[in-house]
């Protein structure tokens, strides 16, 4: 401990470049830190977004990657939760469990370190990586995609450390967003009716979650034919392309004639504000709820008439699941080991690419191909 470390890491050194794999100089934790040996990153879309140089906060250059897991490897001073050798799933939404967001009962978005962690920075407001004699940013708080990242002692959990890393990294993001969003934000209970837009990995967790809640009908959406396999094995009872629908009807209009009316629950997972739209309208008069879950391009805005939700329906959003990582993740990675399917994601379903460090940019082609629900890099 206490000295610097020189490692692999994808750097990002300015929009809209691949990520260019560098030695990187990691320094120690400082006060409140922890230096985790990142052993397995999952690639998400929240990545390729910032790398695109479309995230407003995004700052260059940096390491990006925030799906992560691995092993601790040395902490700061005065932190006394976290010992060297401890497996842990990295937290882009941390949690203090002291703050006025984390006592409030009422959200998952613990904001005490959220201004430096938008920044890029530590909360000292310095950083810890430097390449050829530059600084690097940080970001999200994680910065997986370096072999070792030092982060606050908010921003990650130690999990069961029989549990495989290339797996528990998945639920850094992705998978627990999706199922968090059913369990903990929209709380869909047995018998209900749920429609899913967008079938990728957070939409797949939401049908897993949908499942699990007991739902009795869970119609997946996507323009992709591909995906109709891929919802129905997840517990999807129907599919719909809704590129191939009647001449004349909308989406809503097939939703609402399947569902006998509307839907009780209906999520968003693709990001796109026209869908959001579709989402909301295919509610039920009356009580249904529509969850946002998918992030759209910066700028993007929605639309609906008022009186959708005069009449009724209910909008609202979800950020990681509306999970606490702290809280939250441990059980969700035991009842996993447990094989306790019925009440956690099975997270190996959602692994379809593996790629190296070396490699991480055929990782971003993976995702664009439409067959990779889930990339994870061997670090
Ligand atoms: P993904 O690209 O793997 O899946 C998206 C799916 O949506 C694809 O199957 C695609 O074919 C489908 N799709 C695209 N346009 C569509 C349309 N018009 N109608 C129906 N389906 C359409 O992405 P993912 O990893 O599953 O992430 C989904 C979204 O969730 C992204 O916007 C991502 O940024 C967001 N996200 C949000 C959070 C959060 O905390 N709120 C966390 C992680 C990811
Ligand atoms: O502002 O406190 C906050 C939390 C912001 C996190 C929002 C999460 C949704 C977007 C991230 C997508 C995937 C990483
Ligand atoms: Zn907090």
């Amino acid at each position: 401990t206490g000295k610097t470390i020189t490692c692999k890491a994808a750097v990002a050194w300015e929009a809209g470049k691949p990520l260019s794999i560098e030695d990187v100089e990691v320094d120690p934790p400082k006060a409140g830190e922890v230096r985790v040996k990142v052993t397995w990153t999952g690639l998400c879309h929240t990545d390729v977004y910032t790398l695109s140089g479309s995230d407003p906060e995004g700052a260059f250059p940096a390491i990006l990657g925030h799906e992560g897991a691995g092993i601790v490897e040395s902490v700061g001073e005065g932190v006394e939760e976290f010992k060297p050798g401890q497996s842990v799933i990295l937290l882009y939404t941390a949690e203090c469990k002291k703050c006025k967001f984390c006592t409030s009962g009422k959200t998952n978005l613990c904001q005490s370190i959220r201004a430096y962690t938008g920044k890029g920075v530590m909360p000292d407001e310095t950083k810890r990586f430097r390449c050829k004699g530059k600084e690097l940013f940080h970001f999200m708080g994680t910065s997986a995609f370096s072999q070792y990242t030092v982060v606050s002692q908010y921003s990650l959990v130690a999990v069961n450390e029989k549990a495989p890393q290339e797996q528990t990294c998945l639920l850094g993001c992705g998978i627990t967003t999706g199922y968090g969003a059913v369990t903990n934000t929209a709380k869909v209970e047995k018998g209900a009716t749920v429609a899913v837009f967008g079938v990728g990995c957070v939409g797949l967790a939401v049908i897993e979650g949908a499942k699990h809640s007991g739902a009795k009908q869970i119609i997946a959406i996507d323009i992709n034919d591909n995906k109709q396999s891929w919802a129905t094995k997840f517990g999807a009872t129907d599919f719909v392309n809704s590129t191939k629908l009647k001449e004349g009807e909308s989406i809503v209009d097939r939703l609402v004639e399947m569902s006998g009316g509307g839907l009780d629950y209906t999520f968003d997972c693709t990001g796109n504000v026209k869908v959001m739209r579709s989402a909301l309208e295919a509610c039920h008069k009356g009580w249904g709820v529509s969850t946002i879950i998918g992030v759209a391009a910066a700028g993007q805005e929605i639309a609906t008439r008022p009186f959708q939700l005069v009449t009724g329906r209910k909008w609202q959003g979800s950020a990681f699941g509306g999970v606490k990582g702290k809280t939250e993740l441990p059980g969700m990675v035991d009842r996993y080991m447990k094989k306790q399917f019925d009440s956690s994601p099975q997270i190996d379903r959602y692994l379809t690419h593996k790629v190296t460090l070396d490699t991480i940019s055929q990782g971003f082609d993976h995702m664009k191909s439409g067959e990779c629900i889930r990339c994870v890099v061997d670090m």
